[in-house]
């Protein structure tokens, strides 16, 4: 570690110091010359693999690798896909933002933590919590994020060593352009603008410059693209791919809804809007544009990162934080606890992996990612994880595996995906899905006497005196406690990379 680092995370202790003594209670994750001698002498050890950790925003199965729309062009994930193992059965914890990014980030369940909102202040009630990057931070590697990675407003300045963040969208000069009133940003087009122009092309750039150079220590390097996520603007050269009179649209069945119990469904209003104005289509070609626009920001960084020094030595990996529907069930959205609502992309390649170019079709969740990253760079595992490592997966897509996928909405709307059934539990209902003869979950079996033994082993699985706790939400927090997730550091210099800014230098 350079005298330049010390000092940096000399900075960054006293800092966390201040943070806990003004009541933020924040994590004491010192890294580098704050650390204990012995731990110390292991971080500067530290020779990787590096760990290129890739999120997309609302990604649902819609690409090639998962089979999830016949039309989607996503052909550098198609290539990732060659190279690594695609988990076909990957799960989110929770299908929103916020608490899916805090479940995957810190490997704690929902029904652990009690964060199951977008809105819930996950710090705050984590706040001894060592995250991910942290982790990595705490043996020898230099942790950088850009995008979105965490949720929203509440980055956490205690995971970085440095961020990178654009502020603002292009828009189209006219909004919403589909004419729906009240859209906010449930709105698609075209972009009459260069990629280079948007943001997450410039992120891709960021991170593409960063992987071309050497460095002195292993990276993390976290990239969390903001498209699919709405409203659904990407440059013209997308769209215009996806002719809408040619799009077509997710299967459904007429009174599919008659046999889920009111409290699964969340509103109608949505498909009312898209129907009514007679712009299905659109909005799936829309959403198709958005996911193509993803791929091409994704194959920038992967290229960069097979042109540079760092290609054989970095795991890859590319999740999505939640799945997405555009019309099944009449949902639009996530917020739901069916498959679309709930499958996500998970795919990972690089040293370690070992069955390249399998699909791997046990059922696995979005929080055994950080056990298997630590796994896979050979750092100590944390006794608090609550997810799996797949690094067994990754040699052997086949190995014996019997843990199932828990999606929870709140502490009384979960549901646990087995490799066959679907078991759902509402407060004024269940739900029960055959996944082998009722792939798209039209057929509600819970009903049905035959299958009362199914459903309670099924029942089984869902977690155990799940978190009720009240956590405060991010925005009643006193503006001092939000201050201090805050990573709010504007544009790094693009030229130089190796130029961060240390984010004490950019919070204070
Ligand atoms: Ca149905």
């Amino acid at each position: 570690m350079s005298d330049n680092d010390c000092r940096a995370a000399e900075r960054r202790t006293s800092r966390r110091e201040w943070m806990r003594q003004a009541g933020g209670g924040m994590a004491a994750a010192a890294a580098g010359c704050a650390l204990p001698s012995a731990m110390k002498a292991q971080g500067a050890r530290a020779r990787g693999p590096n760990v290129l950790f890739i999120g997309v925003d609302d990604l649902n199965d819609w690409i090639g690798p998962l089979g999830g729309h016949p039309q989607t062009q996503t052909p550098h994930l198609d290539a990732l896909a060659k190279r690594g193992v695609t988990f076909t059965r990957a799960y989110c914890q929770a299908p929103s933002c916020n608490p899916s990014r805090t479940s995957l980030m810190t490997g704690l369940r929902p029904s652990t933590s009690g964060v199951y909102r977008n809105g819930d202040a996950w710090r705050k009630a984590l706040p001894d919590a060592v995250t991910l990057p942290q982790h990595f931070m705490l043996h020898g590697y230099r942790a950088l994020g850009g995008g979105k990675t965490f949720h929203g407003s509440q980055n956490d300045a205690a995971s970085w060593d440095a961020y990178h963040q654009f502020n603002g969208f292009l828009h189209p000069p006219s909004t919403p352009v589909n004419k729906i009133p009240r859209a906010a940003h449930f709105d698609w087009s075209a972009l009459n603008a260069k990629s280079e122009e948007t943001t997450d092309t410039q992120l891709a750039d960021w991170a593409a410059d960063y992987l071309r150079r050497e460095h002195d220590r292993p990276f993390f390097l976290a990239v969390g693209f903001y498209r699919p996520h709405l409203p659904w603007y990407a440059p013209a050269e997308h769209f215009d791919r996806f002719p809408p009179q040619k799009t077509e649209l997710p299967a459904t069945l007429d009174g599919d809804v008659d046999d889920v119990p009111k409290s699964a469904l969340r509103s109608f209003r949505d498909h009312e809007n898209v129907t009514g104005t007679g712009q299905w289509n659109k909005a799936v070609a829309g959403y198709l544009s958005c996911i193509n626009y993803a791929d091409a920001n994704i194959g920038r960084v992967l290229q960069a990162l097979e042109d540079g020094p760092h290609a054989d030595n970095t795991v890859i990996v590319v999740w999505s934080d939640h799945g997405w529907q555009l019309g099944e069930k009449k949902q639009w959205r996530k917020f739901t606890l069916w498959e679309r609502s709930a499958r996500v992309v998970t795919m990972i390649a690089g040293p370690g992996v070992a069955a390249r170019g399998a699909k791997c079709r046990r059922t696995v969740e979005l929080l055994d990612l950080y056990p298997t990253l630590v796994d896979l760079c050979g750092l100590p595992q944390r006794p608090e994880l609550e997810g799996q490592s797949l690094r067994p997966l990754l040699a052997n897509p086949a190995a014996p595996w019997d843990k199932p996928a828990v999606t929870s909405i709140n502490a009384d709307k979960v549901t646990v995906r087995t490799e066959r059934w679907r078991y759902s539990r509402h407060p004024d209902g269940e739900e029960l899905y055959d996944h082998a003869n009722d792939p798209r979950e039209w057929t509600n079996l819970a009903s049905n006497a035959a299958y009362a033994q199914t459903k309670t082993e099924l029942a089984a699985l869902l977690p155990k005196n799940p978190s009720r706790k009240k956590i405060p939400l991010f925005a009643d927090l006193p503006e001092n406690e939000r201050r201090l997730q805050k990573v709010d550091a504007g544009r790094y210099p693009m030229s130089d990379p190796t130029n961060y800014v240390p984010l004490k230098d950019t919070l204070d």
